[in-house]
């Protein structure tokens, strides 16, 4: 039987590098042999603050990022989560069945509510179940995500298996997260400690994939860095995390590994790696950039692949959420 895949993203801002090099660039071949669903998450963009003409304009520009980096809307499903009332249904049903212990762990909230917790939304804080909702309504094999989600999708699978056994019945599929090895995490091009995020306040802290050429080499040029110059091997690049991040990008837009970009610039100061990372950024970035404006002209193309995959969803998402609330002691709908 065909595997299934869900995946998504938050319209929270133009997509980055992170996003592209963790997740998209994953799907485009997933889904070649996959069934996919490709979610624009705007109910989990709302835990922050964001205007709504902003929301909107974000959302679309996600929906053409997807079609941008590959996927093809016919052969896989896009949509929007507001478009599925089911997400927030079970999202709902899901809160009431995990413990505040499994939520108090997540370090996603931790980094995200920072020291002002007290002033964080209930919905920063339940993130993770509605993501688990997410997953688990359409009975997932898998969720193509970057490393930052590996804690939350160990969540989903521990709901799942946990409401599972107290129903004594496989209401939900315990999905596997698919966390590609190179470039798992980009981090901050302003530090490399952190992770590379379209919401940081600070636009060279990160590569767009809506930058221009111009923008690309000056942020690149810009990027943080020791004195020192690379190395011969990955040991070499230990403790130095702006160095490693970007030899990182560099094995992931150009397919080779890490060991191999550094035996290439073993010696060489960060002026001759740089511009090097620089052209290859604006060979891969600028033309989903273009892309992306192209398909933006077209808003009711796009309009239309949401209406399809948020047809496809409702389909299945309305068939589970029908087999948990019937288990769970809800009346039939009259
Ligand atoms: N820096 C990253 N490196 C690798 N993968 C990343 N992802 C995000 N940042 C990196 C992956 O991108 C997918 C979509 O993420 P999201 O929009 O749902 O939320 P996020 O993980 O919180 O991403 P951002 O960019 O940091 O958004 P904001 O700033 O709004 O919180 C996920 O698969 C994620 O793993």
């Amino acid at each position: 039987m065909t595997k299934r895949i869900l995946s998504g993203v938050q319209p929270s801002g133009a997509l980055t590098l992170g996003n592209y090099l963790g997740a998209l660039k994953n799907w485009q071949s997933l889904q070649e042999n996959h069934d996919c669903l490709f979610c624009i998450v705007n109910l989990h963009a709302i835990t922050v603050p964001v205007e709504p003409d902003a929301l909107r304009k974000q959302t679309l520009e996600i929906a053409a990022t997807y079609l941008a980096c590959g996927i093809d809307p016919v052969q896989s499903h896009i949509f929007v989560q507001s478009h599925v009332p089911a997400h927030a249904e079970l999202g709902w049903v899901l809160g009431c069945k995990t413990p505040m212990g499994w939520l108090n762990r997540m370090t996603q909230f931790k980094d995200k509510a920072g020291k002002h917790k007290e002033k964080a939304s209930l919905g920063l804080y339940g993130y993770p179940t509605l993501q688990a909702a997410d997953i688990l309504l359409y009975q997932a094999d898998g969720v193509p995500v970057g490393d930052d989600q590996k804690q939350h999708i160990e969540l989903t699978r521990d709901i799942a298996m946990s409401v599972n056994s107290a129903y004594g019945k496989d209401l939900f599929t315990v999905p596997e997260p698919m966390i590609e090895k190179t470039a798992a995490r980009i981090m901050s091009l302003r530090d490399g400690t952190k992770k590379m995020s379209k919401s940081d306040p600070s636009d060279f802290s990160r590569l767009n994939l809506t930058d221009s050429a111009d923008e690309i080499r000056l942020k690149i040029k810009k990027a943080k860095t020791d004195s020192g110059p690379l190395p011969e091997t990955l040991e070499g690049l230990k403790d130095r995390p702006e160095a490693k991040n970007l030899v990182a990008i560099f094995a992931s837009l150009s397919k080779q590994s890490e060991e191999d970009v550094c035996r290439q610039y073993a010696g060489a100061p960060f002026s001759v790696f740089k511009p090097d990372l620089a052209d290859l950024a604006v060979e891969v970035l600028a033309p989903t950039g273009e892309s992306i404006k192209k398909y933006l002209k077209e808003t009711s193309e796009l309009e239309r692949h949401l209406k399809r995959g948020a047809d496809y969803a409702n389909e299945i998402a309305e068939k589970t959420l029908k087999d948990v609330f019937e288990t769970i002691g809800f009346l039939p709908r009259l």
